[in-house]
């Protein structure tokens, strides 16, 4: 008996962005399923973030066509000056990228030129309603504003995935917020009531996946004459500083590559186990302004809008995600892609 039990179609994606190093390793892994066969890109959105709009906008465009991918198409972050947190350059580089950008070649793409994210996103998900996943890995300012200008779009996608929120382990902004919720809690506040079935991956799995200078330099060592295997290398290692600096890595020699758990959890979900529950932001705290919340008390809900990520196998995890990065750098070469 065949292990094909049906044929599948690829899982058609948009992204919502901030680049960010834990973006583009997220967004490499996606370029290595798509070429891969299992997932079709249907739009990249960038959001204002780790770095301003402009930024995360550039970054993402160099990111896509370093896997070949000059023709996706690219919104820019909707204009939102709410915000009381900084971005997270210290953490990403100046440019979101490691400081790398200048040695990956301009993209021809036009910041003014682009159309606003909230826009691309009605457009694509009224336009194959219950087709199209939307994974978040920033802030939720585009998807929130998205929703409220198109009341209901968000259900119209086939899945909502979020790298969003701490439960049981501290923050990475404050004691109590995570980034990207942190950022913007009206906004995820908001998309949050979008919908009943929301994926929420957060710190309480994202924090256990350290992605060591050691697997991003073999990439390097593998393909030495690939642009592509060299800046994963560059890049891991400007992150694991980065990340040992602020010591998020209990001292070893990686970095977390948080945004990259939605991948795992779309293409391979026997990797993590989840909580079923309702899930808040708190907007008003003095100290946990951007906190997520979840109901544990065992008392009758009517209502759940989220699964929460509590359990990920690790290090089964960060060996697919290598095993892809290369099958992605193997590939390019075929294409005949050289520095
Ligand atoms: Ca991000």
């Amino acid at each position: 008996m065949s292990g094909q039990i049906f044929a599948l179609s690829p899982r058609k994606i948009l992204v919502d962005t901030d680049p960010g190093g834990d973006d583009t390793f997220a967004l490499l892994w996606l370029q290595s399923l798509v070429k891969q066969g299992f997932a079709e890109w249907v739009g990249v959105t960038t959001v204002a973030g780790n770095v301003s709009a402009e930024l995360t906008f550039a970054s993402a465009c160099k990111v896509l066509a370093l896997g070949g991918f000059e023709s996706v198409k690219v919104g820019r972050s909707v204009i939102w000056e709410g915000g009381t947190i900084g971005d997270a350059s210290e953490v990403h580089g100046m440019d979101g990228m490691g400081n790398l950008s200048h040695v990956l070649p301009d993209s021809p793409r036009q910041f003014a030129a682009a159309s606003y994210a909230d826009e691309m996103i009605i457009d694509t998900l009224e336009s194959a309603p219950g087709e199209v996943t939307v994974i978040g890995l920033g802030p939720l300012t585009n998807l929130a504003a998205a929703e409220q200008k198109r009341p209901g779009i968000l259900r119209l996608a086939k899945e909502l995935v979020l790298m969003a929120g701490a439960f049981e382990v501290p923050g990475n902004v404050t004691s109590q917020a995570e980034f990207n919720v942190a950022f913007n809690p009206e906004a995820a506040a908001a998309v949050l009531e979008s919908r009943e079935d929301i994926v929420i991956l957060p710190l309480d799995v994202t924090r256990k996946l350290i992605l060591t200078v050691e697997m991003t330099e073999a990439i390097g060592q593998k393909y030495p004459h690939l642009e592509l295997a060299q800046f994963i290398h560059q890049l891991g290692q400007f992150m694991s500083e980065s990340c040992l600096r602020h010591r998020e890595t209990a001292g070893i020699n990686g970095f977390l590559v948080h945004d990259a758990v939605t991948v795992a959890y779309l293409f391979y979900p026997e990797t993590l186990l989840f909580r079923r529950g309702w899930v808040r932001v708190e907007n008003a705290g003095n100290y946990t302004r951007g906190q997520t919340i979840l109901d544990r008390r065992h008392e009758t809900k009517c209502f759940t809008n989220a699964f929460v990520a509590v359990e990920v196998e690790a290090m089964n995890l960060l060996g697919i995600l290598v095993d892809d990065l290369n099958r992605l750098c193997s590939q390019r070469l075929k294409e005949g892609v050289r520095i």
